[in-house]
């Protein structure tokens, strides 16, 4: 299924007509036209229309209805649907993956794996829909119960990037539904189609099982609508992924209404070898780690603190690895890094490569703009690797290419330090074989991060765990663990089953 036209086809995206989608009615938007260009040979796949404030007001009265009946549903039947999905993702898995690779240029093989990683929550999210346990408390009162439950939120608003065009959406919205909510998802104005196909499937289920049109909502556009949902406290609870600079924009509107966000921002993800690392699995943990959806993760490796002992050996073996890398298609078999997003992705590289050789850098594999026969379509850079100091203000930044810093350090508290001394704090890691080393890194003296990892790049987390970071990553969790109890609202109940009505705090109030 090579054809393009046949993998939208198979996925039943009629992207002139959508663009907006309450499940079972879709129809174009009244404002502006969005184009999608794949970067992978610069043609246009699709034009998908957004949402003007009135598309925007009608899917969210659609939804307000729909939480009115899905709230009904018992959570472990709402599992039901979720796992019907799952399924239905399951078939569509390679169509799907090859729409991600080639609307988004990550390699097939990362393409495929987001799917899964779709698979994966929908199957979380179904055990889940039997456990969404509340806890009981002893009463200090005689013949008084306390208990806790968790009841739905509403409307989940979702905000979602390029890089993770599907799987990121899927971890809130399995979650969000399986808990009782109803979701409106803002896909990335670079990544519609992708977005178009998931609604599309997530539809059939819903139709199949005669469930409300507004359970599952697509409102396609640009920031505007992202300001929408951000100002709407019809919106109970806004997740946005992307940059520090959005998140910001989005947690101050939402603050604004003592609304709920959660965000999941930039990292600028490190890696530390110890002189006691096992280098034959570093080498390629770093690589997959910098150039894996070439290096446009928010968990990629940005840097790499390397003991001084073996940082020469460990310089050179990556210079190697990197002279094998094959940069290409990335739909074809073999090719481990595609292109940018777009041109402009491009652009932030080259702006960042001047800024390094500005503050004194020393690039030992080389950048360079990729250009002519299959890098035609201008989004092509090559992965390039500088030495650098922790402190440049570039290397403060997260930069959303494969450029990868190489830092050395003398002790591991050096290495610490320099790990935790950028504004971000998503993802970290450590390649050691010496326990007390692992152990340090992961204390609280350690690493300041939401993930931290022994023998494992920073990139490539499993859904089960709870996914996000702290410092200007925003301190969002979203996925596994008990990140589901952010789309719930928390009762406290107390009840009294007996005949007198004694007062907390043995406090006395007589009539
Ligand atoms: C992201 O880049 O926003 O851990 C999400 C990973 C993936 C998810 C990344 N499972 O790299």
């Amino acid at each position: 299924m090579n054809n393009i036209k046949q993998v939208l086809d198979s996925l039943g995206i009629d992207a002139e007509n959508s663009g907006i989608s309450t499940g079972r009615n879709s129809w174009p938007g009244s404002g502006e036209m969005i184009e999608s260009y794949s970067p992978v040979d610069g043609s246009m796949i699709a034009k998908v229309s957004s949402a003007d404030k009135c598309d925007y007001d009608k899917v969210i009265e659609v939804s307000r209805e729909a939480f009115k009946v899905w709230r009904m549903v018992p959570a472990p039947k709402r599992g039901d649907i979720v796992r019907q999905m799952g399924d239905q993702l399951r078939n569509k898995k390679q169509a799907l993956g090859i729409l991600v690779s080639y609307e988004m240029g990550k390699s097939l093989q990362e393409g495929l794996g987001e799917v899964q990683e779709m698979i994966d929550i929908c199957d979380f999210a179904v055990g889940l829909s039997r456990q969404l346990y509340g806890l009981s408390m002893h009463s200090e009162r005689v013949q008084h119960r306390m208990y806790e439950q968790w009841h739905p939120l509403g409307i989940v608003g979702i905000i979602s990037a390029f890089n993770f065009p599907v799987a990121v959406w899927s971890w809130n919205a399995m979650i969000a539904w399986v808990c009782g909510d109803v979701s409106v998802w803002k896909p990335s104005e670079k990544t519609p189609l992708t977005a178009i196909a998931c609604q599309h499937i997530i539809r059939t289920v819903l139709i199949e099982n005669n469930l409300p049109e507004g359970i599952s909502s697509v409102v396609a556009g640009g920031k505007e609508v992202g300001q929408f949902l951000a100002e709407d406290s019809r919106i109970a609870l806004l997740s946005a992924t992307g940059s520090t600079r959005m998140g910001k924009a989005v947690g101050e509107s939402v603050a604004k209404r003592l609304g709920k966000s959660l965000l999941e921002l930039g990292g600028n993800n490190a890696i530390i070898v110890s002189n006691s690392a096992d280098l034959s699995i570093a080498i390629p943990g770093i690589v997959f780690g910098a150039v894996g959806t070439a290096g446009q993760r928010c968990t990629s490796t940005r840097r790499v603190i390397v003991h001084e002992e073996i940082y020469e050996d460990l310089k050179n073996a990556l210079v190697k690895a990197y002279g094998q890398l094959k940069i290409g298609n990335p739909l074809e078999d073999h090719i481990h890094m595609g292109p940018l997003i777009d041109k402009m992705a491009v652009e932030n590289y080259e702006t960042a490569i001047g800024k390094i050789r500005k503050e004194g850098g020393r690039f030992v594999v080389a950048p360079k703009v990729l250009s002519g026969g299959i890098y035609n379509s201008g989004c092509y850079v090559a992965p390039c690797i500088a030495e650098v100091d922790n402190n440049y203000a570039i290397v403060q930044t997260e930069t959303f290419a494969p450029i990868l810093y190489l830092i050395k350090y003398k002790y591991l508290e050096e290495a610490i330090e320099i790990q935790n001394a950028v504004p971000q704090g998503l993802s970290s890691s450590i390649f050691t074989l010496n326990i007390r080393e692992a152990e340090m890194f992961l204390s609280q003296t350690g690493s300041d991060c939401g993930i931290a990892n022994v023998n494992i790049g920073t990139s490539g987390a499993e859904i089960g765990g709870a996914f996000g970071g702290e410092k200007e990553t925003g301190g969002g969790r979203e996925s596994g663990s008990d990140a589901w109890k952010n789309y719930m609202r928390r009762q406290t109940s107390t009840i009294n089953y007996s005949s007198s009505l004694p007062l907390a705090q043995g406090i006395k109030f007589e009539l």
